[in-house]
């Protein structure tokens, strides 16, 4: 039994894992930073713990910080949200020498996965589909050989990496020898390991992940896909659940081809597996082992809160369901709102002087954000999620227009406006997109307003 959570985290997560916490009736520890005494989750846990100055190392990073108000409040579980120390395995480990209930997968399932190609290597050896490539490390000296078997273009990728960090196209032979050399550097200035990989280098991919939850005794479900092509430079920004290319029986087949995996692993706990989808094929890419940002389109489309299942099954309760039992029902998008320039991306921190939040059927907003809140610059821009859900995709877009026009937030620059851009547009209206469709939007000259 779990009867007190700390929440390792901060901003609208901590708030997202809270509210779980309070509908379950256990008792809540917010920490915070210097920074963020007046954040909605501090105001609204049981109680609160200052873990330190502003920089993330010396607070929400700060294992030992964390662990000292564990002791402090009697809390006997951690939520590590998203982020921060939510796949570190060394905090997985510290807590387990402490008898605190980590609230997520083993140590050892968060390592296999944070290596990249024992991560892929797993996978395979699962049944799960992956990307053609090299088997384990690329070496300078064996580069050639491989990719030439693979066949060109392909693409160099850091072990440790992840998330695009440290990746190196070559089209052809003459680009290798630089691919692979300048990959191994910026991954050993990145991650303090030159080790890399190689794979296919596919076109014109959309990234679509499928949400897993195990129970860490040999049952998992899964509740479908997210199509989360819509990033820049790595951040999502647009995420769909369904996604617009895949029919019933796609889903069903690559999610049971997940919970399979999961069920062999005895994976605990709430996971996402990444593919790149590209002529009616997946490709696994890499695996998430924490809760996502992106994870309420799934719980809108499935009804089932995942923080819920997740604290379940950390305490030895298992899943509130199983897989005949979920039922997917309409659509749902989710837009992630930065305190950032609409067009730059420039962050832009301060007070928000006016916020009114939409409301109605089929609308959520998960934010630590209030009129009056100061956004301290320190962290990551994220201020807010408005998760919309309908019936179909065309009621989902329609009720989306409908709440983008309501949403005030003002005093600061918001991504507010890209997503009134976004919602007006024939491709996404189409869900005509891949990877690399909002990069491309966004590098083409502003509409004149007076056209
Ligand atoms: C790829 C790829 C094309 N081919 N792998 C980027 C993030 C990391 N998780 C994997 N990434 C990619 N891997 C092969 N073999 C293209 C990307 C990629 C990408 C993937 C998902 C979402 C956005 C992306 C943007 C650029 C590149």
């Amino acid at each position: 039994m779990i009867s007190k959570i700390l929440i390792a985290n901060r901003g609208e997560i901590a708030l997202r894992v809270l509210r779980a916490c309070k509908e379950l009736g256990i008792a809540t520890v917010a920490v915070h930073s210097t920074a963020d005494a007046d954040a909605m989750h501090v105001r609204l846990a049981d109680e609160s713990v200052c873990i330190g100055p502003p920089p993330s190392r010396d607070s929400y990073l700060n294992i030992h910080q964390i662990v000292a108000a564990c002791e402090i409040t009697g809390a006997d579980a951690v939520h590590p949200g998203y982020g921060f120390l939510s796949e570190n395995a060394k905090f997985a480990d510290i807590l387990d020498a402490h008898g605190i209930t980590f609230i997520g997968p083993t140590a050892d399932h968060i390592r296999i996965m944070g290596d990249k190609i024992t991560a892929k290597e797993t996978a395979k050896s699962l049944g799960i589909p992956v990307v053609p490539g090299s088997a384990g490390e690329v070496k300078p000296e064996n580069a050639l050989e491989i990719a030439r078997e693979i066949g060109f273009p392909v693409l160099i990728k850091a072990t440790a990496g992840g998330g695009g960090r440290g990746m190196k196209v070559a089209r052809n032979e003459d680009d290798l020898s630089e691919a692979v050399s300048t990959a191994r550097s910026e991954a050993l200035a990145a991650f303090g390991n030159d080790a890399v990989y190689m794979e296919k280098y596919l076109g014109k991919p959309r990234h679509i992940e499928i949400q897993v939850v195990g129970d860490g005794e040999g049952n998992a479900i899964h509740l479908g896909e997210r199509d989360c092509s819509l990033q820049r430079r790595h951040q999502k920004v647009w995420e769909e659940a369904n996604s617009p290319a895949l029919n019933v029986e796609q889903r069903m087949k690559i999610g049971e081809i997940c919970a399979d995996a999961m069920r062999k692993l005895k994976y605990r706990g709430a996971g996402t597996v990444e593919f790149l989808y590209e002529n009616g094929e997946f490709f696994f890419i890499e695996m998430n082992t924490r809760l996502q940002v992106e994870h309420p389109i799934t719980e809108a489309i499935t009804g089932i809160d995942l923080v819920h299942e997740q604290i379940r099954v950390a305490s030895g309760a298992g899943l509130s369901v199983t897989q005949d039992e979920i039922v997917f029902s309409g659509h749902a998008i989710e837009c992630r709102i930065n305190a950032e320039d609409p067009r730059t991306f420039v962050p832009s921190p301060g007070t928000i002087t006016h916020f009114h939040a939409p409301g109605g059927l089929g609308v959520r907003v998960d934010s630590g954000a209030y009129q009056g809140y100061k956004i301290p610059p320190y962290y990551d821009s994220l201020i807010g999620k408005l998760i919309v859900h309908g019936r179909t995709r065309v009621e989902c877009m329609m009720r989306l227009r409908r709440v983008l026009d309501e949403f005030v937030i003002d005093g600061i620059k918001t991504t507010l406006p890209l997503f009134q851009d976004l919602i007006n547009n024939q491709d996404i209206a189409n869900g005509d997109y891949d990877i690399h469709w909002l990069e491309n939007y966004l590098a083409q000259p502003a509409a004149d307003p007076a056209e």
